[in-house]
């Protein structure tokens, strides 16, 4: 291209920085660091749980959390939230100035599974007493009992995965990634749980059994295809709290190159993104995990991680989006407003 002495040059404000993906710290999507839940006035909080002692395969995922990270920043631009060129409108404006957090890492404790277990469900109650929603990134697949059992009740759990993790346990192994969902049927604040995407020919027939005999719902991969979103809703109540657990192999294997248990005929990106959707016009989404991004096996420009962040991005953006939210930030902005008041009078 030639310059063209027609076409005006944008100029911005010599103040205002450009700050492009690769400079700076990188929060989620930019959003300010507060890691003292006690202060913590937001609607979202963003938490790393970077943890893969529960991979008995590949480790690696403990480097997912700040892989997702940097990847988030690219979809930051200077006039806050993004834009979607296919809905012709900017999503996560309002959120992005100020009511989104990133509230940091639980902190890891190697080879002491169960304190580091601790920690993730202080800092996800935390979150939850402050009134704001808990966003995630694991991490494997066995953190999200350490999550969901910060939760109240009744908590309907949708489970997004290729594999039931559903093991019985064996041989004391009782927290690997393979074993989450055992534990978390047994909440008792969990009302329901239903699990999608079900396909690997690694799965065992007792995980099936135990799964079904427990009274969750398990859609295969073939019964997603057939009957769509409607086969997951169509059981939990309108409106019901519902927490999210997102295993990136639920996406087909080609997608996820940075993924240890990727497999074959997955979701597309438009089938996840649509179901997600759905979800969050339906159901009350109250937090939601991504896990089990493996930036060591990932391919050089990191799409796995890229593709976390976008789908964390893009179905936060739809949450945000339903009028249900927008009520729920308007009533957490006063309690916020009457909780400074309270603490206010007491300074005083
Ligand atoms: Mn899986």
């Amino acid at each position: 291209m030639t310059d063209n002495p027609t076409d005006p040059v944008t100029t911005s404000a010599p103040s205002q920085r450009l700050d492009m993906p690769f400079v700076g710290i990188p929060s989620f999507m930019r959003a300010p660091v507060h890691s003292d839940l006690h202060s913590l006035d937001a609607d979202i909080a963003v938490l790393g749980v970077p943890t893969d002692e529960g991979s008995p395969f590949m480790p690696g995922s403990r480097f997912g959390p700040r892989a997702i990270r940097e990847h988030s920043l690219r979809f930051v631009s200077g006039e806050g939230g993004y834009y979607d060129p296919q809905r012709g409108r900017r999503f996560l404006q309002r959120e992005m100035g100020g009511l989104i957090v990133d509230v940091g890492d639980a902190d890891i404790l190697p080879t002491n599974v169960s304190g580091t277990f601790d920690n993730i469900t202080e800092m996800t109650s935390g979150i939850l007493a402050a009134g704001a929603m808990p966003v995630v990134i694991g991490g494997d697949h066995a953190i999200t009992f350490p999550v969901v059992r910060a939760f109240g009740g009744p908590l309907h759990v949708i489970h997004l995965d290729a594999h039931f993790d559903y093991t019985p346990f064996v041989h004391g192994i009782m927290h690997s990634n393979s074993n989450a969902f055992r534990h978390i049927r047994k909440l008792a604040q969990v009302a329901s749980l239903c699990q999608v995407g079900i396909r690997s020919l690694r799965s065992t027939e007792v995980m099936h059994r135990d799964s079904v005999a427990d009274g969750n719902q398990v859609v295969t991969m073939d019964e997603f295809r057939l009957h769509g979103a409607p086969v997951v809703l169509d059981t939990i109540p309108k409106n019901a709290s519902c927490y999210v657990s997102i295993d990136i192999d639920v996406l087909d294997l080609s997608l996820v190159p940075g993924c240890v248990s990727a497999e074959p005929d997955g979701m597309t990106y438009r089938e996840l993104r649509d179901l997600l959707t759905a979800i969050a016009e339906r159901t009350d989404v109250t937090g939601f995990d991504l896990v089990e991004v493996n930036p060591q096996l990932d391919v050089a420009s990191g799409v796995t991680a890229y593709l976390a962040a976008h789908i964390v991005v893009d179905f936060l953006g739809r949450i945000c989006d339903q009028p249900r939210w927008i009520e729920k930030s308007a009533r957490r902005a006063q309690k916020r407003a009457a909780r400074r008041h309270a603490e206010g009078v007491h300074d005083g």
